[in-house]
């Protein structure tokens, strides 16, 4: 139903979700979701590497794509590869585009609206998880107004709620913690043999109160004036500087917005003073050069994209971030490489171990 409703499936459509089939986004859209619906829909192997640029506006063009799912990170290396690859294709097939995996950052949105989207197509932002099993928080195309970087409100029959540690909502964009407070079709049900594990981290953070359990997600999130949801990314990638909460997000995105920066991730590195320091690492945009003068020029610019508390202390130029599979920045690697500390923590989900080869040699 959310495959049905959330993409809008006609019989006339042509689907096409480019994920990974491990990751859940493959299970749920590009299995189960598309095939259980009977839609016309694409399975495509491959992915967009630098040489092979142009793959996914090809397949377009070639079956006449009309709903169009990937992620931000797929985007932004888009982005990275040059307008000339899109522009050479017939994209006009295309009615409805959808984005998944992280919040999408303005310069990715507006990028995907008018450059694939011909500004004619809704984006549906869709908040979700693998516990989750399919989408929770999501526009529905035509009947919900969008704003770039939000995913809207819950899918009917869905309860979210932004709250604090003892269960109550907060203010309206107060910060808190993304919470599900009754349960939903597709939900976990347990962790494979270790249901204690499952309690624990997606139960009992947020106490029970009357018997009614709170499904904690694990991110964190505001709700706007008009109850639109907010994500704001991982609870355990928040920074903390001199007491100030910052989101990854909030940060990065502000970087990215710089012409010369292609990607960005931020991570707290501990600090006597301020209790953490923000390290950014930053891919750049193909024609441009690392330098001193771009770090001071990038520092400037996140102060006055969001003040001088956000000031990242270190810039580090890197050609690619850790990620895994799905596109995921794995933060906590780069958390133990800002810290100087060895790699701790599981590698295994690394989807290029040479990227952190890379970024260790500085
Ligand atoms: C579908 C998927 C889950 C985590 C989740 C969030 C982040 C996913 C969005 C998003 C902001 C979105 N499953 N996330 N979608 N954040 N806006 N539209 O990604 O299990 O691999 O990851 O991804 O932090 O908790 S997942």
């Amino acid at each position: 139903m959310t495959a049905q409703w959330i993409f809008d499936l006609q019989e006339s459509d042509v689907y096409w979700c480019t994920a990974d089939v491990g990751w859940i986004t493959g299970h749920s859209y590009v299995v189960y979701g598309p095939l259980s619906n009977g839609a016309t829909t694409v399975m495509y192997e491959g992915a967009p590497r630098a040489a092979n640029p142009g793959c996914f506006w090809e397949v377009i063009e070639k079956h006449k794509v009309t709903i169009l799912y990937t992620a931000p990170t797929a985007i932004r290396a888009f982005i990275k590869m040059g307008d000339e690859y899109p522009k050479a294709r017939d994209l006009s097939s295309l009615r409805l585009l959808g984005t998944v995996g992280e919040p999408i950052n303005p310069e990715a949105w507006m990028w995907y609206h008018t450059v694939i989207g011909g500004e004619k197509c809704p984006i549906v932002d869709t908040w979700w998880q693998t516990e989750t099993g399919g989408i929770l928080i999501t526009p529905l195309p035509g009947a919900i107004s969008t704003k770039p970087g939000s995913a809207t409100l819950p899918f009917p029959g869905i309860l979210a709620d932004v709250v604090d540690l003892e269960g109550n909502s907060v203010q309206v964009n107060e910060g808190g913690y993304l919470a599900i407070r009754y349960p939903w079709p597709g939900m976990m049900r347990t962790v494979f043999g270790d249901p204690d594990r499952f309690r624990k981290t997606y139960w009992e953070h947020i106490p029970v109160k009357d018997g009614a359990y709170t499904y904690f997600a694990g991110d964190g999130a505001r709700q706007d004036e008009d109850g639109y949801f907010w994500v704001m990314g991982r609870i355990d990638d928040v920074i903390n500087v001199a007491g100030h909460r910052l989101g990854t997000m909030e940060v990065e995105s502000a970087l990215v917005s710089h012409p010369a920066v292609a990607e960005a991730a931020v991570v707290g590195k501990p600090d006597d003073l301020k209790g953490q320091d923000i390290v950014a690492f930053v891919t750049l945009e193909g024609n441009h050069q690392p330098s001193d003068d771009l770090a001071t020029e990038l520092k400037k610019h996140v102060v006055n994209e969001i003040g001088a508390i956000a000031r990242p202390g270190e810039i580090r130029f890197a050609d690619a971030l850790p990620k895994t599979r799905s596109g995921k920045i794995m933060r906590r690697l780069l958390r133990d490489l800002a810290s100087g500390a060895g790699i701790s923590g599981d590698t295994s989900t690394l989807e290029d171990r040479s990227v952190l080869e890379k970024l260790r040699q500085g």
